[in-house]
């Protein structure tokens, strides 16, 4: 079989250079195979993971009190944390919307005659609110 004869020839050449290489060791600095610089294939940067929340939409109001005929109708409403309540004030004369007491201390609508104003409750809890130029006009927001 004339590739085993070569293949012991090839030991022998190996061994002999590998005895060379030893004897010139000092010498041979530089000469040797190049290119075989490890090349990192570079992995692509790990994309931003997506978050599937839609943070940018804002919510459509989850109630809506018509401020209208001296009253705000309906004068209870309930939603959840989080939810807005929007009023809508259509009337001949204007009104507002007040909180009453510290805890309600964020709800504080202009005067309006028409338009509307909307307030996002974020705790839960019942407020109770009026109209600051007609005092007897009283709602509440219960917010579960
Ligand atoms: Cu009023």
């Amino acid at each position: 079989m004339p590739s085993a004869r070569r293949r012991t020839r090839t030991i022998q050449v190996v061994t002999g250079v590998a005895m060379t290489g030893a004897l010139l060791l000092t010498g041979c600095g530089g000469s040797g195979e190049s290119g075989s610089a490890a090349t990192t294939t570079k992995r692509p940067a790990r994309p931003a993971t997506t978050t599937a929340q839609q943070t940018g939409e804002r919510k459509p109001a989850a109630a809506t009190v018509a401020v209208d005929d001296m009253k705000f109708s309906p004068a209870e409403v309930t939603v959840e944390v989080g939810d807005t309540v929007t009023w809508k004030f259509d009337d001949k004369v204007p009104h507002s919307v007040q909180g009453i007491g510290d805890k309600a201390m964020g709800i504080n609508s202009p005067i309006l005659d028409k338009g509307e104003w909307s307030y996002t409750f974020t705790n839960p809890g019942t407020y109770r609110y009026l109209c600051s130029l007609h005092p007897e006009m009283r709602g509440s927001v219960t917010v579960e």
